[in-house]
């Protein structure tokens, strides 16, 4: 079954911008929710993540990545 992903950002984040731009090239089945701009996002991610707010922050089923360049070589992998 394929996981369920889930892409938390930041609308600025050049790190989050980095990733959204891969995902141009790379098109995947992702949902993508900007938590500086998206109060409800920002404290789904908190909830989730027990106080993190670091971005970017990918969400693969119920595990989660926070660094861009680990988070690019994932999704080339699904
Ligand atoms: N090494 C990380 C850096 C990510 C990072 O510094 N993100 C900043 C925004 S540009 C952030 O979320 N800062 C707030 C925090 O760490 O809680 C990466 O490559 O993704």
């Amino acid at each position: 079954m394929k996981p369920k992903l889930t892409l938390y950002i930041g609308r600025t984040c050049h790190f989050c911008a980095r990733v959204t731009d891969f995902l141009k090239t790379h098109p995947l089945e992702i949902e993508i929710k900007d938590v500086w701009e998206n109060d409800a996002a920002k404290k789904e991610m908190l909830a989730l993540t027990g106080g993190k707010t670091q971005v970017p922050c990918l969400r693969i089923d119920d595990t989660y990545m926070f660094e861009s360049l680990d988070i690019i070589e994932k999704l080339k992998t699904l």
